[in-house]
């Protein structure tokens, strides 16, 4: 668990003893509790037990109700326990009120996953990322600190110790904030070096995206090994957030048919904003991508979730215009198939038993180099996107705009077609 010392340097400390709290605004938070537990376990926290109100409101002051909070404090005298997890991301405020009612430590769910991608992360760009998201995380919350500590300080118009002391706080907090942009500034500029080497050569990119453990490390494992790359594997674990770093593997089945293979951190819900910006970096690569396999644990019974959380995030990127093929996984775990609700083109594997790899290498072969197609379309000027795609993906043979829309005779993949086909002018 990762806690701050007064140079704002993380001291790392061990085996917490924690209850969770989660709040309902009416909806059922059975498995945002069950992931809370899991990323709790993840820190290292051992989890006693959970306390969930049903509140339309949120109390600003601390979250749960006043009730509540007295409730909470009596569990955790019983429990013994020394942390309280909240299930929501809790504002300065709230933090402070609720240490001073329970007189334990209190964490949000923002501040554990920052703290487990802070204890995975290994490369330098990834642990800069993580420590900017936590520095960005504690730059609001320091200011709220710091007005209750001028008000103790004197009265309004002095300058309390306190209000000295965040000043320096924030501006070293400042300063370090800028010089990891910078770091990240030059990694960033290496790396589109080196990705405009590899767009030289041509080969089309597949990146791997989805819910964390639902086994795209595990898949691109599989596909390694089935072109006999088996040393080159990556790791592939039963737990949250094994992959941190976007890895990138080249993938040969048969000659003129390589591609590469792009494996990338997973995603859970609530993910903390700052984080999703920290990362937009590494998965940067993933908008270049010319397909996404979007791999789903269809083991898990409310998969659909995941499926959102996935989407939202893969929006958020900036890949949601992407070519997408659904990659159900793990139905070795299952009786029967698992059903697709999202009306893309799906697949149904194994990756550990490698159950229909080769329905799932005829689909990526099938749209990275499959036939292409002639069409007539036009696009109207509101979906500027596609155009750009077209520009970017297609081979335009024709481009003229018109009164209604950017009209484009292109060849294209049979995939890209399907996908547009309700613009065909025929
Ligand atoms: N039963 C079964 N287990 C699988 C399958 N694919 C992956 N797993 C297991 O699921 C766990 C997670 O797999 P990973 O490949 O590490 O998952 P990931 O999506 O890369 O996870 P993150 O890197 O955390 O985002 C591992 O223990 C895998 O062995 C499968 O098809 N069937
Ligand atoms: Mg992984």
């Amino acid at each position: 668990m990762v806690r701050f010392n007064e140079n704002n340097e993380i001291i790392k400390e061990e085996e917490y003893r924690a209850i969770l709290v989660g709040l309902s605004r009416g909806e059922d938070i059975t498995y945002s509790m069950d992931e809370l537990s899991g990323l709790a376990e993840a820190a290292g926290v051992q989890v006693l037990g959970q306390m969930i109100q049903s509140l339309e409101k949120p109390n600003p002051a601390t979250l749960i109700g006043k009730g509540k909070v007295s409730e909470l404090a009596e569990m955790q005298e019983a429990m013994e326990a020394d942390t309280v997890i909240f299930n929501e991301e809790l504002s300065g405020m709230q933090l402070r009120n609720l240490e001073e009612a329970l007189s334990v430590r209190v964490i949000d769910r923002t501040i554990l996953i920052l703290d487990i991608f802070a204890a995975r992360a290994t490369s330098r760009e990834g642990k800069l990322q993580v420590e900017l998201a936590q520095l960005q995380y504690r730059m609001p919350r320091l200011t709220g600190f710091g007005r209750s500590l001028s008000r103790l300080g004197g009265g309004i118009g002095t300058r309390g110790p306190g209000e000295k002391k965040l000043e320096t706080d924030r501006r070293h907090i400042a300063k370090r904030m800028d010089d990891i942009k910078k770091e990240l500034a030059q990694i960033k500029n290496t790396r589109s070096v080196q990705r405009s080497q590899r767009e030289k050569s041509e080969l089309p990119v597949v990146a791997l995206m989805g819910y964390t453990n639902s086994g795209k490390s595990a898949l691109m494992n599989r596909l390694l090994s089935l072109s006999q790359k088996e040393d080159k594997a990556v790791t592939e674990r039963d737990m949250l957030f094994a992959t941190l770093d976007t890895q990138q593997r080249s993938i040969c089945l048969e000659k003129n048919h390589e591609f590469i293979l792009i494996d990338t951190v997973g995603f859970v819900s609530k993910l903390p904003h700052s984080l999703i910006q920290a990362f937009k970096a590494t998965l940067e690569e993933v908008t270049y991508a010319d397909l996404l396999l979007h791999v789903v644990d269809s083991s898990y019974e409310n998969y659909d979730f995941h499926i959102d959380v996935t989407n939202r995030v893969i929006e958020e990127i900036g890949a949601g215009g992407k070519e997408k093929l659904m990659v159900y996984n793990k139905i070795d775990r299952l009786g029967q198939l698992p059903v697709d609700a999202t009306g893309c083109e799906s697949v149904f594997i194994s990756a550990k038993r490698g159950d229909n790899m080769e329905l799932l290498l005829e689909q990526i072969k099938e749209k990275l180099f499959g036939s292409r197609i002639k069409a007539r379309l036009l696009i109207p000027y509101d979906r500027g996107d596609l155009s750009s795609y077209l520009c970017e993906k297609t081979a335009v043979l024709v481009m003229d705009y018109r009164e209604n829309g950017t009209f484009f005779e292109v060849e294209l993949s049979q995939a890209d077609y399907n996908r547009l086909k309700a613009y065909d002018t025929v």
